[in-house]
């Protein structure tokens, strides 16, 4: 295995993880998800939503001879917040990755920064399908539940990625690797509630994964055959991860962030938002990664359950 790049050995010493491969790839990355596409593997209405960028790729027009793409994981812990109902205290968990992603993604190009020094090299955000070129580099590996894992921190991680002039020494592309334990393990399939992570196949049914479908905007109400059961996150889905192995030192890794009055759970349930009240809970929201698109249905939906 080829040393790493001194900047990678000094990002680890700041708790932060990244890998970097050669910007000759990146056809690749979007290739291979597109050819998933080509062979019918990926359901038609989830492609359309994320296809582009993410999914045919290009350098800037201001970085059109990057040298690299370095991608970065920075460990990212759930976050609880508390919502009042009837005298009563109901936690809900917002998942990592939901909340202070551009802070997040700040810190990484700062990380970089102080990584790279006395060099200085130019760092463009990349929009790109960041777990499979985490993946690729050598950075992560996949889950049967196609979530990318980073020794230490498993998959409680943010990953960002960025195109740069930084010429690297190696290229650490690599092919993909799945956890040793996928091979014996299936807690993810078992404990999946809407049965997206299939036995047979390695890739999930991302149209049916219940993050998908709460994530849309409340326009969209969760089709039948959900079971009332499965919701477990305000927004997003922790089942997966929660059963793996690989997460049980980080599992209860939680921060309690933002607390919502009754009057405010009570307004959040009602529904039709505007107004100053709405751009105020607006910016209430949003310190904890959340906004008003999935209220009240997601809301509702956690309360129910509790009231079982
Ligand atoms: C679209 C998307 C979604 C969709 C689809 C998810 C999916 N699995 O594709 C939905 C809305 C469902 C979703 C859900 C979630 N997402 Co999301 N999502 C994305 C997004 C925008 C693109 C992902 C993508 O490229 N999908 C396309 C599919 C084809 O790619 P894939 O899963 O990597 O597929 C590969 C594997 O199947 C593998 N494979 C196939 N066969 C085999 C065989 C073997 C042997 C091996 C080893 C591998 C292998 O190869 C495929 C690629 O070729 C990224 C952000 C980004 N810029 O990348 C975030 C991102 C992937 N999401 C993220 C997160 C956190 C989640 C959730 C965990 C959120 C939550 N807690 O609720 C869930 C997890 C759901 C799941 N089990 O995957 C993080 C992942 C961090 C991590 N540790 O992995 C990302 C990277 C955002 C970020 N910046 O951090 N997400
Ligand atoms: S729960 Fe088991 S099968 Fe699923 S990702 Fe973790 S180790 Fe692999
Ligand atoms: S996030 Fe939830 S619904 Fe999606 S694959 Fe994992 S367990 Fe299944």
């Amino acid at each position: 295995m080829p040393e790493k790049p001194l900047f990678i050995r000094r990002l680890e010493q700041n708790d932060c993880y990244g890998s970097v491969v050669s910007a000759k790839h990146l056809e690749e990355l979007g290739e291979e998800i597109r050819s998933l596409h080509n062979e019918g593997l990926l359901d038609e209405d989830f492609y359309r939503e994320f296809e582009d960028p993410y999914f045919t790729p290009t350098l800037p027009k201001s970085l059109p001879n990057a040298r690299s793409i370095i991608v970065v994981a920075m460990p990212r812990p759930i976050l609880r917040t508390t919502f009042r109902l009837e005298g009563h205290e109901v936690r809900a968990l917002v998942p990592p990755n939901y909340p202070d992603t551009d802070k997040v993604v700040r810190r990484a190009r700062h990380e970089l920064r102080r990584a790279f020094k006395p060099r200085q090299y130019k760092l463009f955000r990349a929009v790109l399908p960041v777990k499979l070129l985490a993946v690729r580099s050598g950075l992560a590996k996949y889950g049967r539940n196609n979530i990318t894992y980073i020794p230490k921190y498993g998959s409680f991680h943010q990953l960002t990625a960025f195109y740069s002039d930084y010429q690297s020494p190696i290229d650490n592309w690599q092919d993909k690797e799945a956890l040793p334990l996928c091979a014996k393990c299936s807690a993810c399939i078992k404990t999946c509630p809407t049965s997206a992570i299939e036995k047979n196949k390695f890739l999930i049914r991302a149209e049916k994964c219940l993050t998908y479908l709460n994530e849309k905007d409340v326009k969209h109400d969760f089709p039948k055959w959900v079971d009332a059961s499965s919701h477990n996150s305000i927004i997003g889905c922790m089942r997966c991860q929660r059963a793996c192995p690989y997460d049980k030192n980080v599992v209860d890794w939680c921060e309690d962030r933002g607390e919502f009055s009754e009057e405010e759970t009570a307004y959040l349930l009602r529904g039709r938002f505007g107004g100053d009240k709405a751009a105020e809970m607006q910016k209430k929201l949003k310190r904890i990664g959340l906004d008003l698109s999935i209220f009240p249905r997601n809301l509702k939906v956690l309360l129910d359950k509790k009231r079982q």
